[in-house]
């Protein structure tokens, strides 16, 4: 077991480390950091809508992306720490209600949370016609949270 031990430091001193980095964000790294983290989540999706539209579908392009798809949604609520909103002086879309509204933000998340971990479980059955079922739950769960949550798009 001695082997293994420098690793295993080594290993809690990182995670240490990135926990730390993610707390000691500013609001405008936190906010670039949801708006990218945002543009990798349409892109998974988009990769699983564009996929499904195939004569021939590839299951492991799908399981992937939809692993993504699913751990960005049970992280997202994360990206919205206090002091994020437009009240920062930061460009972002973010409306003041995500925090004054806490509850319907959270129940917005909750239908995400739900619909990304259908996603991915229909995706490691490679259920296709499963998935083309159930993707349009999924943008539906985006444009329910966009609706109310996120200032027009032009
Ligand atoms: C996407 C994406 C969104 C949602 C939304 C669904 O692919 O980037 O924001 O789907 O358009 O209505």
């Amino acid at each position: 077991m001695r082997i293994f031990r420098p690793l295993l430091i080594a290993s809690s001193i990182a995670t240490a480390a990135c926990t730390a980095y993610a707390i000691d964000l500013t609001p405008r790294q936190q906010i670039e950091a949801r708006q990218s983290n945002f543009k990798d989540l349409g892109g998974a999706f988009k990769t699983i809508r564009d996929q499904l539209r195939l004569s021939r579908p590839d299951p492991i392009a799908i399981e992937q992306a939809a692993h993504s798809v699913y751990e960005m949604s049970q992280a997202h609520a994360m990206w919205f720490p206090k002091g994020t909103g437009p009240e920062s002086g930061y460009e972002t879309d973010a409306k003041p209600e995500i925090w004054t509204d806490a509850q319907g933000f959270a129940s917005a998340n909750q239908r995400f949370v739900d619909a990304g971990a259908k996603l991915y479980s229909l995706a490691q059955a490679k259920n296709i016609d499963g998935l083309k079922q159930h993707v349009p739950a999924v943008g539906q769960a985006c444009k329910n949270c966009h609706d109310k949550f996120r200032l027009p798009q032009d």
